[in-house]
This record gives C-alpha cells, structure tokens and sequence, in this order.
C-alpha cells in the first residue's frame, strides 16, 4: 500500500510494480539552485538522459499536502518559475505539507520521499555538507545525517568547495557512509576533478557499485552510499579559478549576515553570477553526466534483483 503522503506518478507507479530501474531527482535544484530558464531546461533534459540510458525519471516535489514522485512538464516548469516555492529538507517537511504549501526537496528530502516510495537510487550535482568554518557556525547540511540512516544511493558530482571537503567526508566517515569515486583515485569536488583528498573507495563499473549497494543493504547497514562522478575533463573549471569566486562569494555572505538555510542558495548564486554563467554550463554539464551514470547504477541494480 501506498504511503498516504504520496502521489506517485502513473509511470512511476508501473515500475515500481514491474521492478524497473527508477532514478530519483531533487526539485531545490530546480527552484533555488539554478536560474530560470537554465533550470527548467536542464530538469528536463535531466529526464530525458535517464530515459535514453534505460531508467524511468522521478523527479520529486512537494504540493497540494502530498509528496509527488514524478511531474509533468508542467509541474516541473511550474517549480522553475514560481517565487512561492519554499525550500525544503527535513526541518521543514510538516510544515510545508501539511499547510499544502509548494515545496522543492533538498537532497535529504528527496532521499526520505524516494526511500518512501521504494525508490533506490537518486541522482544530484551536489550535496549539502560540512560548512567552512562550522566550527563557529555549526553550519552542518541535514542532507549529512540523513544519508547516514536511508538506505537510498546518491550520485553527486563530489563536494563543492563552498564546503569543508575534509571535514565533510569525515563527517561520511563517521556515519558509516561509503564513498566510491567512479574510475578514478582523487575524490573530486564539483566543479573539478580535483579536491586534493584521495578518494575513500574508487570503483570502475555500475555494476560492481550495484553490488556494493545491495551487499550493505543486505547487511542491514542503512544508509546510503556516496557515488562521486568526477564532472568530464572538458567541462571543468580549475580549483583555483572558483577559490577566487567562492572566497568573495563566502565574504559576501558574512557581509550580508546569511545564515540557516539561506546560506547555500547564496553561494550558488553569487557563485553562478560572478563567474559570468561559467559555473552555470559547468553544473548543466555534470548533472547530465551524473543522471547518465545514475540510470546505469539503477540498471545494474535492478538486475541484481
Ligand atoms: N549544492 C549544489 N546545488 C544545489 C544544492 C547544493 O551544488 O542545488 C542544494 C541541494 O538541494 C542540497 C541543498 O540538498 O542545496 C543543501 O542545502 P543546505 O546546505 O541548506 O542543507
Ligand atoms: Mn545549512
């Protein structure tokens, strides 16, 4: 029986019931982590990759006192353009729904609305994290903790240097969260296929990632896994160009006292504006590369079982 929360779309529904790879997608990214018309644009190409490498887009959202799982191209328009979209992780889950509100999902959100829905494996360009100089603000994403306790796969592109990288994946470390680079040593960090952190694990193929999936699960070891997707060579923009624009970006923030939940759509923005739309191309780009790796992990996964 479905979760009275969730409206699941027709399509979404039927692979579920038939066991075909579904990959899961976040909508914050859709309204606060990207421009119109960029956002909308890329959303749907987003889908249409996953499709053409054999898996069945959900992209999820919150509206009308539910949990969607899968939109129309309305829907997805809808949250690309609209002012009154609040963002929502966790914290802001009941009451975003329960004031039928319309809300874009964080990774975390998403995660928990996939995990309900029976969906396995999800697709991002970044996650939330370990702030630079948490130790003073106690900045720490909630998309952290619940990665540590639902037993859904992210397909991210690394960590954005916006964040602590070290202190990020100390923070995986110590929720028992294993993170796998795809077919390389370095964990990369977003932007860059560069971070200067040797990546915890390194795997080569989808299919060995889907093996390691399904043997912690079977262990009973809840949580999910981080799958970091280096951004292709030809799209990088290096380290050091973005510590320029994410220094400024970090200084403005603290010039405009942002904080809580604020603080990472800032940065994004700031980010995005100030590299003169180059961060922008960059983040299409690998979002794209990552849905494609995501619908080969859901393949590979839904074999095993
Ligand atoms: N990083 C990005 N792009 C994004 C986000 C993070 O490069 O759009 C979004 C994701 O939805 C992520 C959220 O889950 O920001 C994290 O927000 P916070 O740091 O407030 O937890
Ligand atoms: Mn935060």
């Amino acid at each position: 029986m479905t979760h009275a929360l969730l409206k699941i779309h027709p399509e979404v529904e039927a692979a579920l019931e038939k066991n075909l790879p579904i990959v899961a997608l976040e909508s914050t990214i859709i309204s606060h982590g990207m421009p119109w018309p960029k956002n909308v644009e890329t959303a749907l190409a987003v889908e249409n990759v996953v499709r053409k490498n054999g898996a069945i887009p959900a992209t999820i959202a919150i509206f009308d006192g539910k949990c969607h799982v899968g939109l129309s191209k309305e829907q997805i328009e809808y949250f690309g353009k609209a002012e009154n979209v609040w963002k929502v992780s966790l914290r802001d889950m009941p009451y975003v729904l329960s004031k039928n509100l319309y809300g874009a999902t964080t990774v975390a959100a998403t995660m928990r609305i996939a995990s309900l829905a029976g969906i396995k494996i999800f697709v991002t360009g970044g996650i939330g994290g370990v702030h630079r100089g948490a130790e003073n603000s106690m900045d720490i994403s909630a998309d952290l903790t619940e990665m540590g306790q639902t037993s859904v796969a992210v397909i991210s592109a690394g960590v954005k240097s916006i964040l602590d990288i070290g202190l990020t994946l100390e923070y995986l470390e110590t929720k028992g969260i294993p993170v796998i680079t795809l077919g390389q040593n370095e964990f990369p960090s977003f932007y860059s296929q560069k971070s200067g952190f040797t990546s915890p694990l390194r795997l080569d193929t989808p299919e060995e990632i889907a093996l390691l999936l399904s043997t912690k699960w079977r262990l009973g070891l809840e949580g999910t896994a981080l799958i970091a997707n280096p951004v292709p060579a030809s799209q990088e923009v290096p380290a050091e160009e973005m510590e320029v624009h994410i220094k400024q970006a970090l200084a403005a923030a603290e010039k405009e006292k942002i904080n809580g939940k604020e603080v990472t759509p800032f940065l994004l923005q700031y980010i995005a504006t100030h590299s003169e739309g180059e961060s922008l191309q960059t983040n299409i780009a690998l979002i794209l590369h990552n849905a494609k790796a995501g619908a080969a992990i859901a393949v590979a996964y839904s074999n095993l079982n």
